[in-house]
């Protein structure tokens, strides 16, 4: 058994945290992981920096996050890439003398006294992992938790991520109970009232440029504040795929947030759109990429309008 696993194995009390900005794989894989060592009879508390958005409602085990802090034998982090993603909780995670960090990010930060990092489309492949090195037979409920978070990293199956590992596992946690249907229709595919409007707006005033072949949309401070939307979960990151989908060669999503504008690129095969965000000191992948511009969103759109335009004039003169 490896160290990290004789640890968690050893260990009778547990807190275990997910990052920042909460998604469906940090909270899925941190309380099935809670559940997991609360069969093997440890005491285990979850935490997250940020408040649980109340999308995840639907799991009775999402209340058991944020309660009082004790002394702890062991802390994890699960899904944090870096250290500042567990916010207000680094200083204690980072002077704590016994800590594992899990993580499947490529890009991954060693900041844990162990580190457990495998490349993998979600955390909830290690989880069930663990669990089977851990001889635990995880319940229906651990198996709903991870078919969410597998579900989330992976864009339900549709992400360049998804791989026969993430079947596979799917096909596990639906053999170990997980109720699939629940998890759509509870998580995926609600929709509040307001949502539906916020992205009506958007998609009405999307601009559409068939000379270069590009799509740039824009969600404004004023559109969060009138649908009373969260910027922070605002569920809007697959809308530019749409375009590509009908024959755009780059889609842009301007976010008119607190500390500026934030940019997401998105391109089909050949375009690379870190390019176009390294202009403006971002980065990321070929075909998803984003920055931040501090200016108005005015001045931010004119300059992306400007960088798009100039990179799809290269591409075609090249
Ligand atoms: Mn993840």
């Amino acid at each position: 058994m490896t160290k990290y696993l004789k640890i968690l194995k050893k260990a009778s009390s547990v807190a275990i945290f997910s990052h920042i900005s909460p998604d469906p794989d940090t909270i899925g894989s941190t309380l099935a992981l809670r559940r997991i060592l609360m069969l093997m009879g440890k005491s285990v508390d979850v935490f997250c920096s940020d408040n649980i958005p109340e999308d995840y409602n639907f799991l009775d085990d999402a209340k058991a996050y944020n309660g009082k802090l004790k002394n702890y034998d062991l802390l994890v982090s699960v899904d944090v890439s870096s250290s500042q993603r567990l916010g207000i909780y680094e200083e204690m995670f980072l002077g704590h003398k016994n800590t594992i960090k899990i993580d499947h990010h490529q890009t991954s930060e060693s900041f844990g006294k162990q580190n457990h990092v495998k490349i993998c489309s979600a955390c909830a492949i290690i989880i069930n992992d663990i669990a089977k090195q851990l001889k635990v037979k995880i319940d229906p409920v651990t198996a709903s938790l991870l078919f969410m978070a597998i579900c989330g990293d992976t864009g339900i199956f549709r992400n360049n991520n998804t791989d026969e590992e993430s079947f596979k596992n799917a096909a596990e946690f639906l053999s170990a109970g997980a109720d699939i249907r629940k998890v759509y229709s509870e998580f995926f595919d609600k929709k509040q009232a307001n949502w539906v409007r916020f992205t009506s707006k958007i998609l009405l005033n999307a601009v559409l440029n068939d000379k270069y072949g590009y799509a740039l949309l824009q969600a404004t401070k004023d559109d969060y504040d009138v649908f009373g939307i969260d910027p922070k979960n605002d569920k809007i990151a697959n809308i530019p795929n749409s375009y590509l989908a009908c024959g755009y060669k780059v889609a842009v999503l301007l976010k008119e947030k607190e500390d500026g504008i934030h940019i997401s690129l998105r391109s089909k095969n050949e375009y690379d759109v870190s390019q176009i965000a390294m202009v403006f000191y971002g980065g990321g992948h070929k075909n998803a990429a984003g920055c931040t511009i501090q200016k108005s969103l005015i001045r931010a759109t004119k300059e992306i309008t400007k960088a798009v335009e100039n990179y799809l004039k290269e591409i075609k003169n090249a």
